[in-house]
């Protein structure tokens, strides 16, 4: 009798395996089924042009959000539907569920690969500041923010310019959060902070805009990384960011991938140069 209980007990287990494996798997499947059912992906942007635009009609554009909606169309999902949210409100809102994917351009580092799912690399860029005309400050570096005692620099909240000004001995009162680029570009201009920094392309869009002669972009800003953003999931959704993966890779192979993201700006080299686990482990 003891031999047919270990062997009921042994095939037990083997059945609860197969059944944990295929609900683990029907779980993975679930969320892209849920996202097919619903209709669309709710994504998180930041409306930062190139990487993430809102029209005045509401048309959601950007390199990410494009990229996004090709993939997700892809994978069965009609569409994509996008909330704005400041940087350091898009990982808390992810993981709240507010958000079925972050696609604006949130740079990976390996705080934030600790608490999300990202996906392979989409977009690359370095820093850039904004300053008024002929760089009056000198500044070169978030160090040369640092060392004079009387500057300020804004940034995004939550976002990687303000941690690299922190980061480099700017104190937390001389770091200005700013909420978007056109409330950056008129505080410069105005005099209240002295630079404002985003991603060179992002800056070079808000110069473009303005056409303000009396303001110049220092692009690159020494001493800061190259960054390069992904598609930002939900810890847990790893079986839906698999399947984004495997759609991204095909369109860079295909030169489709380019196509969306280089009328932006963006290189589709840089992206394909580098991957996630290495962008992660970055120091
Ligand atoms: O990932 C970030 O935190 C930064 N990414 C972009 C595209 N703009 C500013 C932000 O700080």
């Amino acid at each position: 009798m003891k031999k047919l209980g270990i062997l009921a007990g042994v095939a037990g287990l083997a059945v609860t395996a197969v059944l944990a494996t295929s609900s683990m798997g029907s779980a993975a499947d679930k969320k892209l089924e849920q996202l097919k059912a619903q209709g669309f992906a709710r994504v998180a942007i930041a409306n930062e042009p190139p990487y993430t635009a809102v029209a005045a009609d509401g048309k959601v554009s950007g390199a990410a959000p494009d990229v996004a909606r090709e993939i997700f169309k892809r994978l069965g999902v009609a569409d994509i539907v996008a909330s704005i949210s400041e940087y350091g409100a898009m990982i808390p809102g992810l993981q709240a569920g507010r958000f079925d994917v972050v696609t604006a351009g949130l740079f990976m580092k390996p705080e934030r690969c600790a608490a999300v799912a990202y996906s392979e690399p989409v977009l690359c860029d370095a820093e850039a500041m904004l300053v008024k005309k002929g760089n009056p400050k000198g500044f070169k570096s978030y160090e040369d923010v640092a060392k004079d005692t009387s500057a300020t620099i804004g940034a995004p909240g939550g976002g990687t310019e303000e941690k690299l000004a922190l980061t480099a001995g700017v104190p937390r009162e001389r770091v200005i959060v700013v909420p978007d680029g056109q409330s950056g570009l008129k505080m410069v201009q105005d005099g209240r902070i002295d630079a404002y920094s985003l991603p060179v392309l992002s800056i070079n869009d808000l110069m473009k805009k303005a056409a303000d002669p009396n303001l110049e972009v220092i692009a690159p800003v020494q001493g800061a990384p190259v960054y390069c953003d992904g598609a930002a999931f939900k810890k847990g959704d790893e079986a839906l960011r698999d399947a984004f993966d495997v759609e991204l890779a095909k369109m860079k192979k295909s030169g489709e991938f380019a196509k969306i993201i280089e009328p932006y700006g963006f290189s589709a080299a840089a992206a394909m140069s580098t991957t996630r686990d290495k962008l992660c482990a970055a120091k």
